[in-house]
């Protein structure tokens, strides 16, 4: 999908956005240092979350301090180091980790990519917020969605009331589809992993493939083909377990 010279497939309206890398546009994150920066998604679009794409170069590193907020960190190529609430990880391509509110964190290494969904955390009466959670999507089991063998969806953080946001991987075989056009309260940002296809928003049809970026605000109309010949994958968050 070339674009002519003065062309995008790139459109931000009220209800969704797509971006496409040909588009993007590198900004500075504070806290963080020689790495290169992408804000996918953000209040500025109208989104309640942000949905962030970091390049660590070379030794290049970042970190602070939660507060209030709450971000799932994924390894989209190479590997790097984190310190979690004062703990040590190695994490590589694949890997995950959820980081709640009120913790340190620091994320070091060279060549790294990570994707960042950050929203600010919403606790439930009588529960505590999540501890940190570090885990691969090797780990997580792909099961058909809604008994779609050709759609596999592999969801990375526990099922727990505590949590109000999820981060799931969708995988679909070519030709697969999501079964019906989802409308729904939770609102989603996605990063297109693999492949190809069209995805509808709203009243709008768009062909995607890797490397596309899709913001959903809650209630737009939602609804995935794959197309061609190798698997269609992408990530994507969600906000849930909250009363509205
Ligand atoms: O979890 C979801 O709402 C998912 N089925 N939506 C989507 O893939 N657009
Ligand atoms: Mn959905």
């Amino acid at each position: 999908m070339s674009e002519l010279f003065g062309h995008t497939r790139d459109i931000v309206k009220e209800r969704y956005a797509l971006r496409t890398p040909g588009g993007f546009v590198p900004s500075h994150l504070p806290g963080w240092r020689d790495c290169t920066v992408v804000i996918h998604i953000s209040s500025g679009m109208g989104a309640n979350f942000a949905q962030i794409q970091i390049d660590l170069a070379k030794n290049g590193e970042g970190g602070g301090a939660t507060g209030e907020k709450e971000f799932v960190a994924y390894i989209l190529r190479g590997s790097c180091r984190a310190i979690l609430g004062g703990k040590k990880h190695t994490l590589t391509a694949g890997s995950f980790a959820y980081v709640p509110p009120h913790t340190d964190y620091q994320f070091s290494g060279s060549g790294a990519r990570l994707l960042i969904f950050e929203k600010t955390y919403t606790p439930l009466a009588g529960r505590t917020p999540p501890a940190v959670v570090v885990g691969h999507k090797k780990d997580a089991p792909a099961k058909p969605f809604l008994g779609q063998k050709g759609a596999l969806l592999q969801v990375l953080l526990p099922d727990d009331p505590s949590f109000d946001l999820a981060v799931n991987i969708f995988t679909y075989q070519p030709g697969a589809t999501l079964p019906f056009v989802e409308t729904h309260i939770m609102e989603h940002g996605l990063l297109m992993l693999e492949g190809q296809g069209i995805y509808r928003l709203d009243a709008d049809w768009h062909p995607v493939q890797a490397g596309d970026v899709i913001w959903m605000a809650p209630y737009c109309p939602q609804w995935f083909a794959a197309i061609g010949e190798t698997p269609a994958g992408y990530i994507y968050y969600k906000d849930v377990n909250r009363a509205p």
